[in-house]
Parts: structure tokens; sequence; C-alpha cells
């Protein structure tokens, strides 16, 4: 956007690299007659969900974690798909690979989407929108896939700024933009505002994130808690000096249970913590991450609270393993004390993308995957009643 032609300041060059329309174009490698046509992949059935559009579809207003009914009515000539999450997460590992040749600080974040930290690289592969052209080439020529590339001195600008760069190009925006360029922007563009955040601050009159910026701290607070309102505010004038990899927050996905009335009775536990433990399976999944290890968490009808954790044998994220893990700390908790409990809930912890070193020799992990990947599909069609794995 300026016309400097170096980089003077101290500022970060981060890049913000993310896959355009994911699963539909893996499925167009796969088969080219799907290219320029209508795309969706997700559940198919009734109660289906969509994964994700290709931008055909996306014109008649077909989005991700729309019901796949409502998509069938807004563009019923589209191509609907299950598709085929195996190979998705194999392809965003290449994916990562080809981006580590770029930089030695490479941060993924969801399947398809990743910070680098470009900072200092202008000798070796020019100013970053030369650079980003470069790399975007680079996935398009190993993976035949469309990326786009946002820019900025932060990780907060660089997402926000991939928005503009979508399809299929590279945004870049710099720290004096930044406030002018986040101002006129609507609230739910700043990532960590959520339906209910925005919610809260559209009843103050707060539509866009300039207004947001220039409000009075005090109601804010009062509406989003001092914390968090001390924070948006700053992020919502383009200020952000988080590291790239944040301090090893451990990672993890979890999902609880408050019983009306407190349960003593084993099955009962046991039915609900594989329902929780399949929750969680599901989302660890989404992430395209894997675990080391789960842990449940018990609260007595005293309100004493204790949680127990285990390691897996090998990182996984089936939903067996996790159903196993913390069903053998079930079964321990209990025998130290059998008091009826209020409040039972499964984690999974230590994610990472420990998927590639997994060991060849042992099957389990990657069948416990597969199976947990087919059952997502039944529930996604039938409803998450619909199907459980059997009772050990
Ligand atoms: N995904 C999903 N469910 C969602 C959102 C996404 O299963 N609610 C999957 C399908 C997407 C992939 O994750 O292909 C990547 O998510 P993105 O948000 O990056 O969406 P896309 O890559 O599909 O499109 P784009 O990034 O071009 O907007
Ligand atoms: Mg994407």
């Amino acid at each position: 956007m300026s016309d400097h032609e170096v980089n003077d300041e101290q500022e970060r060059v981060i890049f913000h690299v993310d896959l355009d329309a994911f699963y539909v174009e893996v499925e167009r490698q796969a088969d080219p007659s799907l290219r320029g046509k209508p795309v969706v992949i997700g559940g198919t059935g009734p109660r289906g969900v969509v994964a994700t559009a290709s931008y055909e579809a996306r014109k008649f207003g077909v989005h991700s974690a729309q019901a796949t009914a409502v998509a069938r009515r807004l563009c019923p000539q589209a191509i609907f798909m299950r598709g085929n999450h195996e190979l998705y997460r194999d392809v965003s590992r290449k994916f990562m690979n080809v981006l580590r040749e770029y930089s030695p600080n490479v941060v993924p974040v969801s399947v398809d989407e990743a910070y680098l930290d470009m900072t200092g690289t202008e000798r070796l592969y020019g100013l970053p929108m030369d650079s980003a052209e470069i790399i975007r080439k680079a996935v398009r020529d190993e993976l035949g896939l469309p990326a786009s590339i946002g820019i900025g001195p932060s990780k907060l600008v660089a997402k926000v700024s991939t928005e503009h760069a979508k399809p299929d190009g590279v945004f870049q925006v710099r720290q004096v933009e930044a406030e002018a360029f986040f101002a006129p922007q609507p609230v739910r563009n700043l990532p960590g505002i959520g339906p209910k955040a925005e919610e809260a601050l559209t009843k103050l009159g707060i539509s866009t994130l300039g207004q947001l910026a220039a409000f009075d701290v005090g109601p804010l607070r009062r509406a989003l808690g001092p914390n968090h309102a001390d924070h948006v505010r700053r992020r919502a004038r383009g200020i952000d000096n988080a590291p790239l990899r944040e301090k090893v927050k451990a990672k993890s996905i979890s999902a609880e249970t408050t019983f009306e009335t407190d349960v003593s009775s084993r099955t009962e536990l046991e039915k609900v913590l594989r329902k929780l433990s399949e929750r969680v399976g599901t989302r660890l999944r989404k992430s395209g991450l894997r675990a080391r290890g789960s842990s449940i968490k018990l609260r007595y009808g005293d309100f004493t609270t204790i949680t127990r954790q285990r390691t897996f044998p090998a990182p996984g994220d089936g939903d067996q393993i996790i159903y196993d893990t913390a069903h053998a700390l079930l079964v321990t908790a209990m025998r130290q004390r059998g008091d009826p409990i209020r409040l039972i809930g499964v984690a999974v912890n230590g994610l990472g993308e420990q998927a590639a070193q997994l060991s060849l020799l042992d099957a389990n992990p990657m069948a416990d995957s597969n199976t947990s990947e087919a059952l997502d599909a039944i529930r996604e069609r039938y409803g998450s009643e619909a199907i459980s794995r059997g009772s050990v």
C-alpha cells in the first residue's frame, strides 16, 4: 500500500497464509471437472453442516457452518460432497512443510492457515509483497492450491489483512495504516469478537472498530469485563504485540456436563464420559492436531474439584484412546472417593502436530483416528446422539 522501498522501522513482518476454499481445492486437484463450479463440502444428510463451499457457491450465500439443507435451497445446482478428512490432513502437513522452506518461524493455527515471521528476509526474497508472491507460487506449484496472504506488523493485522487478500491474492497493511484500516470495519472482523461480544457492543451502539476504539472505557469495561475491554480496545486500533508463538500455553480442548442431581452410578458416569470424549474428539480432529494425553475433571456434591491427567502411549486424536484414558482415570478416582458427582469433564491436552511422528509400527492410533472420522461423518449426518461406540 505504501511505496517505501525499505522497511526502515523495527516493524515486524508477519505473514498470515490461508488456503482458499481448502477442502474444495483439494477435491479439485483429484477431479478437475469440479473447477469453476459451485461445490459444497460437508455432511450431506438431513442434519449435515457445510464445512466449506467454493467461491462460486458462496455467491449464493452458502457458507461454512450453515445447515446443508439451507445450502441446498440457496444453491440447488451445486455439487454436494462429503469430503475426505484424512486426505485434507495429509495435504495440510505438506502445506506447512512448504511454508517452512521460507521461514524458520512457522506457527500453524489451523489445518490451512499459519503465521510466518518474515522479518529480515528482504535480502533473501525481496520486499514482503514479492516474497508473498514467491510463497504463493510455491504452494501452487507443489500442491496445486491457491493461497492468500495477509501481511502486517502483527498477527492481528496480518490476519485481518488476509480477508482483504482473498481469494488468491496478497494484501499488506503497515502499522501506520492499521488504525485507519480497522476503523470502518464491523466489530465482528476483529478476531476474538464472537457473537456474544458483538451483541454486547451493539447494545452500546458500537458497530465499527473505530467506534469501539473511541468508546468510553467505563461502560465498555462494565459490558465486557475490565481485562477483555482494555484488550479489545487496543486491538480495535490495530495494536497487537503478541509474539508469534504464544508462551507454551498448553493447548487443550475440553467439554463438561453439570448434572441436575448428583450422580454416583458408574454406568451413568461412563455413558456421559463417552459422550464428552466423542465431543472433544470431534473438535480435536477438526483442529487437525493430535493430543498427547487426556484428563478428567470431577466436581463432587460439596464443590471440591479434582483433575487427573494421563499421557497416551502415542499422540492421537481418536475417540477410543481419549475415552479409554479418561475412563481409567475415572475408575481410579472413584475408587479413591465414591461420593456423588456434580460435574464431569473431559479434556485433551498437549495438542500439537505430532501426527507425522506417529510410530509406523503402531497401527492403532491411526485405526482409531479413521474409525472416529467415519463416526464424525455419521454423527454429522444423523445427529450426535445417533451413534456411539459399543461399551467396553
Ligand atoms: N472448516 C470446517 N468447518 C468450519 C470451518 C472450516 O470444517 N466451520 C474446514 C473446511 C475448510 C477448512 O476448514 O476448507 C479451512 O477453513 P477456512 O475458514 O480457512 O475456509 P476455507 O479455506 O474453506 O475458505 P477461505 O479460507 O478461502 O475463506
Ligand atoms: Mg482457508
